[in-house]
């Protein structure tokens, strides 16, 4: 019992390790007054399920993925997502964290009825967020 527990807690260290914060990564500056926001549909509008969200940047510029110039950046719509991905790192590219690395504007999306949240965060070249991040006001639609 007493090896065991000592090995469950080596692997516990061994956890912690593997597990240790990857390196701080330098991000992006965004410039002071940098804004994104969704221009439609508006924060309480009642919607279609096929739905074209409009995404409005103020103060820098947009730019593809990959291309690393400075205060741009691309757009990544959060569609229902409770909790922010870390932001030291590249996003996630989920249902719920749709990237537009083309350096897209707007997008179509088909939504299941009911209230949906809606907000976007831009990302740098590499998807990481910009210091401090650039993330508009989420709004909610309800989709009928
Ligand atoms: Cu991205």
């Amino acid at each position: 019992m007493k090896s065991l527990t000592h090995r469950v807690a080596s692997l516990g260290v061994v956890a912690l390790l593997l597990g240790a914060p990857a390196q701080a990564v330098d991000r992006s500056p965004a410039p002071e007054g940098a804004g994104v926001y969704i221009i439609s549909p508006a924060d309480g509008e009642i919607v279609g399920t096929t739905v074209t969200i409009k995404f409005g940047l103020s103060g820098m510029g947009v730019a593809p993925a990959g291309v690393d110039k400075n205060h741009t950046g691309h757009h990544h719509l959060l569609i229902d997502l409770e909790e922010l991905p870390s932001l030291d790192r590249p996003l996630p590219a989920t249902d719920q964290v749709r990237h537009f690395g083309g350096g897209q504007t707007e997008v179509t999306v088909t939504l299941e009825p009911g209230e949906h949240r809606l907000q976007l965060l831009l990302g740098d070249y590499r998807h990481i967020p910009h210091e401090p991040p650039v993330l508009s006001a989420p709004i909610t639609v309800t989709v009928e």
